[in-house]
């Protein structure tokens, strides 16, 4: 907690401002964030660029899904820094040792579970409803576009949700937290894996095709919550722009596309998005 005692008003006046800055409320203690009030620069351009277009296409990433309690992969916070995606996230490791690979994810279902969709999510379903031409993209696994009224949803890495037989090839739902018994098997007596795309796996057939699709046809591409890092999703941002659709970005950081964007909105999609749309 500041103190302010004995200062006088021009320096509380300073003081409240730097706390502004920061996103921090003096009056109640630093713990409190007074968010609502900040604007992010351009964000009234970007909000009428949305509101102009007819063909909007939305690309997400783990952090729409941060303010909802599930942990994004990169950063500081993020599922590498303590797991290793060579040892968890790939074909080889499953082959390697299964129950492990599904201990992980079983523990992410569960944590995933918990969430429930936020005022990002929200503000998607919106923004679908307004629009005759909209398309979601999301790289996310955790299905809460689904949970919050989202229609149809290119899901570019796959849904922790569903199960696919390595023996006969059969993919169903399961949304069972924990899973009663690990690994779990298919009724062929086949081993089972989560229904996502590892590392050096092709995307979901057709997929791609249609995200990029959707790209080319969209006025606004607007990019929520991915670092930008992983590839052929990541390709779209540039995809975009040569296309010549304005592209914004909202995101807690900079990624590697922040300087070719139209405008990077920097702050959380929870507060950014509902300010947008
Ligand atoms: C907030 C916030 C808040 C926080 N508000 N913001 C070209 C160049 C280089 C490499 C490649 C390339 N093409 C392919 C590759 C290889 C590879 C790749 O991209 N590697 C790079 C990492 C170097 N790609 C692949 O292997 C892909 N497959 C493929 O290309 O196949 C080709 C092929 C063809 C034919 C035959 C065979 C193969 C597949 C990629 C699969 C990715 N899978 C994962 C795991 C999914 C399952 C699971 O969940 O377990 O997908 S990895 C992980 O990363 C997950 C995510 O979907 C993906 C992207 O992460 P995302 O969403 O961006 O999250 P973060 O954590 O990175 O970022 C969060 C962001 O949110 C941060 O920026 C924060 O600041 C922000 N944030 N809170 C707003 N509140
Ligand atoms: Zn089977």
């Amino acid at each position: 907690m500041l103190s302010i005692v004995n200062e006088d008003k021009r320096t509380i006046a300073v003081r409240y401002r730097i706390c502004a800055a920061r996103g921090l409320d003096l009056r109640s203690g630093e713990k409190h964030r007074i968010c609502v009030t900040l604007k992010p620069m351009g964000l009234e351009q970007a909000r009428e660029w949305l509101q102009e277009a007819k063909a909007v296409a939305v690309l997400t990433g783990a952090g729409i899904s941060a303010e909802s309690g599930i942990p994004t992969f990169r950063g500081s916070d993020g599922l590498w820094k303590d797991y290793k995606p060579e040892d968890l996230a790939t074909p080889e490791a499953f082959a390697r040792n299964p129950r492990l690979v599904w201990e992980w994810y079983d523990w992410r279902r569960q944590t995933i579970k918990q969430g429930k969709p936020n005022a990002g999510h929200a503000a998607l379903v919106r923004l679908e409803i307004q629009k005759p031409n909209f398309t979601l993209i999301t790289q996310n696994v955790d299905g809460l576009h689904d949970l919050a009224g989202s229609g149809r949803i290119l899901k570019l890495h796959g849904d922790i949700w569903r199960m696919r037989c390595l023996s006969c090839g059969s993919d169903w739902p399961d949304r069972r937290a924990p899973l009663p018994k690990l690994p779990p098997h298919c009724g062929c007596g086949g081993l089972a894996r989560p229904g996502v795309v590892w590392f050096g796996e092709p995307l979901p057939g057709g997929m791609m095709q249609e995200a990029e699709h959707a790209v080319l046809e969209s006025q606004v591409l607007l990019v929520v919550g991915t670092s930008a890092q992983v590839y052929p999703a990541a390709g779209l941002i540039p995809l975009a722009k040569q296309a010549g659709a304005r592209v914004i970005q909202v995101n807690l950081e900079t990624t590697p596309f922040s300087n070719l964007v139209d405008c990077a909105l920097e702050g959380r999609a929870g507060e950014i998005l509902p300010q947008l749309i």
